[in-house]
């Protein structure tokens, strides 16, 4: 290994050390609160302002009723109704069968029916993030396929993708497989800084032996990183796992809008309710507002189970704009209080940073002061 390769690999251990720190921090928070009864765009609870619900859901004469439509999502074959196009498309855009050339061809046939097809990729290691040559590339419509083979293995995939994209990524664990999923995706570098300085989100097994999955913007140019690891060789124990059954399957999917989209904020300070699906989820406002104005977001999770972090995403710059994790040192909830500095449309992202967060609702109020 050159002194180079040492060198980078240290910076990308570096790199997932202190972002690791960073989302397993302080937890203090407000006196949790109790739910009230189903909020706006859950089951039973009243429809959105525009007549829709949380995702699986539909708005029927403005109450939310479970959608057997969504049944569609599992297959690909499906003619929905009012399915999306987006995931329709996408699902198309999976259909590749790979050659039958590899040893891997019979495998696939027997694997799970329910998941669309899609090109296979095998890692090829080392794959450890060092150097460009020591990153897999994968696409949208691709399956990774990789192993943890020895403890110190760390597996880097990059995406190239444009901005402005929803994308759930989901690190499938296959039956058999001993592997404790632990999934990290953080920007591949950009505006002249090191990989992870942008955006860093990492999310663990949902369960016992289960996937790690999270969703995410696209922000800005230069692609992301996504790591995968077994749970157990993170943090200050290092424990070290790996084989050849540390299995894993890689893959994400483009989201429409309104997969993501939260309840309806009015940007005049009313206080409204959410929630996020999973720990790894996030929640889209969309608004407008001009260059100049002031904006104010103030978000506040409803139990120390969840830490928030909000983004300003400006559509005209393809990137954030405003951005806040922790409004004080002692009080992990984020508050954006900023003048925007771009024009036109933008959504406020909401994020959880606690990859074991289960208690996933918050509060959330807006003012845009257009003076
Ligand atoms: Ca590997
Ligand atoms: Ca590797
Ligand atoms: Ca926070």
């Amino acid at each position: 290994m050159t002194a180079r390769n040492h060198v980078n690999r240290y910076k990308m251990n570096y790199i997932i050390a202190s972002l690791l720190l960073s989302a397993c921090g302080k937890s203090e928070t407000p006196e949790p609160q109790d739910s009230q009864d189903p909020a706006v765009g859950e089951e039973m609870g009243a429809c959105y302002g525009n007549q829709t619900c949380n995702d699986g859901l539909s708005c029927v004469n403005d109450m939310c009723v479970l959608d057997d439509s969504t049944d569609s999502m599992d297959m690909g074959s499906q003619d929905s109704t009012q399915d999306v196009d987006d995931m329709a498309a996408e699902q198309d855009a999976g259909v590749d069968m790979p050659d039958a050339d590899m040893s891997m061809a019979d495998m696939m046939m027997e694997e799970d029916m329910s998941e669309p097809e899609r090109m296979r990729v095998m890692e090829s290691e080392p794959n450890g993030g060092a150097m460009l040559d020591e990153v897999d590339p994968l696409n949208a419509n691709e399956l990774g396929v990789g192993t943890i083979g020895e403890a110190s293995d760390t597996d880097v995939w990059f995406v190239d993708v444009q901005p402005g994209k929803f994308y759930k990524v989901n690190l499938h664990i296959p039956e058999g497989s001993e592997l404790d999923a632990h999934l990290t995706i953080l920007d591949a570098g950009r505006n002249d800084k090191s990989a992870g300085e942008d955006y860093v989100k990492i999310a663990i097994a949902d369960a016992p032996e289960g996937d790690a999955s999270m969703t995410f913007l696209t922000m800005g140019e230069g692609g992301y990183y996504m790591i995968v690891r077994d749970a157990r060789n993170v943090g200050p124990q290092m424990a070290s796992v790996g084989s050849d059954a540390h299995t894993y399957e890689l893959s994400m999917d483009e989201l429409g809008i309104q997969d993501v989209q939260g309840n309806t904020l009015s940007f005049d300070r009313t206080v409204i309710t959410d929630a996020l699906e999973s720990a790894g989820d996030i929640k889209v406002y969309p608004f407008s507002a001009n260059e100049g104005n002031e904006l104010v977001v103030d978000m506040v999770a409803s139990s120390d189970d969840m830490d928030g972090r909000l983004f300003i995403y400006s559509d005209t710059e393809k990137s954030w704009i405003a951005r806040q994790d922790d409004r004080t040192i002692d009080n992990v909830n984020p508050l954006v209080d900023a003048p925007l500095f771009a024009s036109g449309v933008m959504w406020v992202i909401v994020e959880n940073t606690l990859p074991e967060a289960t208690a996933l609702e918050y509060s959330i109020a807006a003012e845009l002061v257009v003076d």
